[in-house]
């Protein structure tokens, strides 16, 4: 029998990192929806994601992405995310929007632009020292196009000569978390394409390189719970970016297009012990919010993570693992799938109520007049986006 003390305990402590980017106007190459009240700064980013906080109670930091969030002073900024209740965390490195990037950026045949890719990355690492952020997150859109166009394997000599200078660069409490994607923008190569290629860097830098697993980079059909539990066991599971995807990375809400992969994915994280704060795995989102409201599809993805988090609390790890020892096959599905479907936001409404919160995170925002409120004072100025 599980502890529901115990599981709504382990919900109280979650922690799901906003990312600053998912506040500003997003869209693809079709078309950038502008949307009322929008960000203008980094500052008002951290706004909107301090709400997002106010309302859930488990979304205490926001991942930030030079230079879409550069600013003049960071310790001011983290100054700022302390007053609004919320800490600045992971840093993200760019180097995937300047036209040198063209033919890659620390895979580039050309060292000039390899030193400017590395250079950008190393101020990454000052601007973690500023806001004393624990993790720089890199990812590559570095690949190629077609065959022949570059050496593959010279292309893998040039990264990790890149990742080893910035390792070395690092203090001893900060950590490399570098995301694989198995394609876009390149389409016939990419250099970190997959979890093994990321696995296999992170294992030639040292025990604080690690991969993040972001839900939405991988081939149609890929066990990604598989892979969790792999990097799981090799400790070498940094972090996710979570989202979800009907075809390709199409960044939506997590959980909203296949809430059964996201329980499927916490139920390896709980069963690996990664959910255990001291593992240290950092929980992102990463998404665009490109034709709905950006808050409120925040807070509804928070909840999406702790209603997928709380029913792979409530796996009855007992009953699961006797029933694989018997080789019951049906009895141990079973196991898993009466946890699945159970409806746990009542469960969750409860928790709410005992952190102090109203236990509708998404009426009490609606209630709060916060949207009409920035939409009416933020007005003037360029509204965050990608700027791509
Ligand atoms: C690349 C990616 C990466 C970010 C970007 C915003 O697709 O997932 O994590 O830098 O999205
Ligand atoms: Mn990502």
């Amino acid at each position: 029998m599980t502890d529901l003390a115990a599981v709504k305990a382990a919900l109280k402590q979650q922690r799901i990192e906003l990312p600053s980017w998912a506040f500003g106007n997003s869209g693809t190459r079709f078309k950038v929806f502008a949307q009322p009240g929008v960000p203008r700064t980094p500052y008002e980013k951290l706004d909107d994601a301090a709400q997002v906080h106010r309302f859930t109670g488990v979304a205490p930091s926001v991942a930030l992405h030079i230079p879409w969030d550069a600013v003049d002073d960071y310790d001011d900024l983290a100054k700022h995310a302390a007053d609004q209740g919320v800490a600045v965390g992971t840093i993200n490195a760019n180097v995937f929007q300047d036209d040198d990037y063209k033919l890659g950026s620390v895979c580039h045949p050309d060292p000039r632009v390899r030193r400017k890719a590395v250079d950008h990355l190393l101020a990454c690492v000052d601007v973690m020292d500023a806001t004393g952020s624990r993790d720089l997150k890199l990812w590559f859109a570095d690949g190629t196009n077609y065959p022949g166009q570059d050496s593959l394997r010279a292309r893998q000599e040039r990264l990790a000569e890149a990742l080893a200078e910035v390792y070395e660069r690092l203090g001893l409490s900060q950590r490399l978390l570098l995301e694989y994607k198995l394609f876009e923008p390149a389409f016939y190569s990419t250099d970190v394409p997959d979890w093994g290629t990321a696995l296999v860097n992170c294992l030639a830098l040292g025990e604080r390189a690690l991969v993040v697993v972001d839900t939405g980079h991988h081939a149609p059909g890929t066990n990604i719970e598989f892979i969790v539990a792999m990097l799981l066991r090799a400790g070498r599971l940094g972090g996710f970016d979570f989202n979800s995807r009907f075809y390709a990375d199409d960044d939506l809400m997590v959980g909203a297009a296949d809430p059964f992969q996201l329980f499927r994915i916490m139920h390896e994280v709980v069963q690996g012990g990664g959910y255990r704060p001291e593992a240290g795995i950092a929980f992102m989102l990463d998404q665009s919010h490109n034709i709905e409201p950006k808050i409120p599809g925040q807070i509804r993805s928070v909840m999406n993570a702790q209603e997928a988090t709380a029913k792979a609390l409530l796996v009855d790890a007992a009953d699961l693992e006797a029933a694989q020892r018997a080789g019951d096959v049906l009895g141990a599905n079973a196991v898993l799938m009466d946890a699945y479907d159970t409806d746990v936001r009542p469960l969750l409404a409860e928790v709410r109520r005992e952190m102090g919160l109203d236990p509708d995170p998404m009426a009490a925002y609606a209630r709060s007049g916060y949207a009409e409120r920035v939409a009416a004072e933020r007005v003037g100025g360029t509204q965050a986006g990608w700027g791509a």
